[in-house]
């Protein structure tokens, strides 16, 4: 990762196969931005880069994405350009679609036309109540998409990805943290001002942690303790349990049921029925959100069905489960359409992730 020096341009730290960064990648294609309007930093989380004192500056919470825009534009080098850091995949989307409007490219005097931004936020309150609830659903813990790559449904899956990917991302995010908290904590006993002592201290608390949340994954990853398998396994398959719960509220929202649970009235108002996407004829920001998490579940049920390739990767799995719905058609014609896209062609353009 490069340094966290004020930016006079948005800077989007990112990385490819992060379900979360990829939203803000899409959103810059739908909006029209063009590839100088954002600079894009990688941060590699196979690395823990995430963790580096660098990073946690900009991004407390670790995570991706960060989009840190500028606050004024200076007239010299020599002046700090204020900056603020926007560290959640919602606020990311909502500033994006915000900053590049019809409004403001007429207002630079740019041809809107030749380049549209489409409004992506939802028009409507109805819109934007779908909007919420399945935002509520993909950022939730029951299926979260990250967990449900590092988790598996069955003990033996476990040890198979102790050997995989999922093992080395563990380790190498182990010793990420180690490392950075080693750094930290001899750096606070070779001075004498306080000021880096009480910067070592904060930053060796928040590796502490950090490391006691990861223990259960280590346990199972690092040290195949039998327990610690057995419990990701059960929690790996308590979130495959919950994957319907979102695949149906989907299909039921494409269907113009969704709304407040068989309040068809409410449906129809909000427009949604018919598709092809979840507030109707038009993309929206909810799409882009929906989307990243329908191509990592993809992704994770390619990499467990062994030679089927997405939705019939994910049917296979789902059909393990008894009294499955499997995957709706109008769920698949949705997917279809999002990949029919440019923007998802781009961002998935190395396989689903
Ligand atoms: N709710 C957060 C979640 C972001 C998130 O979990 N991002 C993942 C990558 S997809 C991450 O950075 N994980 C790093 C880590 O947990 O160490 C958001 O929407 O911004």
């Amino acid at each position: 990762m490069t340094s966290a020096t004020p930016q006079s341009k948005a800077v989007l730290y990112s990385f490819p196969g992060s379900v979360w960064a990829s939203v803000p990648r899409l959103c810059l294609v739908e909006k029209g931005y063009e590839a100088h309007d954002v600079e894009i930093k990688t941060v590699n989380l196979l690395l823990g880069e995430n963790f580096s004192p660098a990073y946690l500056r900009i991004n407390p919470k670790a995570t991706l994405p960060t989009l840190v825009v500028p606050l004024a534009e200076t007239m010299s080098s020599e002046m700090d350009t204020k900056f603020r850091a926007i560290t959640s995949t919602r606020e990311v989307l909502k500033f994006l679609d915000q900053s590049r409007s019809a409004h403001i490219l007429d207002q630079r005097g740019e041809n809107a036309t030749a380049n549209p931004a489409p409004v992506l936020a939802p028009a409507t309150v109805e819109g934007n109540a779908i909007a919420e609830k399945f935002l509520e659903m993909v950022h939730g813990m029951e299926a979260d998409p990250n967990f449900l790559l590092l988790a598996a449904k069955s003990p033996e899956d476990v040890k198979k990805q102790a050997g995989a990917m999922q093992g080395t991302f563990v380790k190498n995010r182990h010793a990420a943290l180690q490392k950075y908290r080693s750094e930290a904590a001899s750096s606070s006993s070779s001075t004498e001002n306080p000021r880096t002592q009480q910067q070592s201290a904060a930053l060796i608390k928040w590796y502490d942690d950090k490391l006691a949340e990861e223990k259960p994954l280590v346990d199972a990853y690092i040290r195949g303790d039998a327990q610690a398998i057995a419990g990701l396994a059960a929690a790996g398959q308590k979130a495959w349990q919950h994957v319907p719960v979102v695949l149906d509220a989907i299909e039921a929202e494409l269907a113009g049921q969704g709304a407040a649970a068989g309040d068809s009235a409410a449906a129809a108002a909000s427009g949604s029925a018919g598709g092809p996407y979840l507030l109707g004829g038009q993309l929206s920001l909810v799409d882009l959100h929906v989307g990243a998490w329908l191509a990592r579940i993809l992704a994770v049920a390619e990499g467990m069905a062994g030679g089927a390739k997405g939705i019939d990767a994910l049917k296979q799995i789902l059909a393990q489960e008894s009294g499955n719905k499997g995957v709706g058609a109008r769920t698949e014609a949705y997917w279809k359409a999002l990949m029919g896209r440019p923007s998802f062609q781009e961002v998935y353009k190395d396989g689903l992730h």
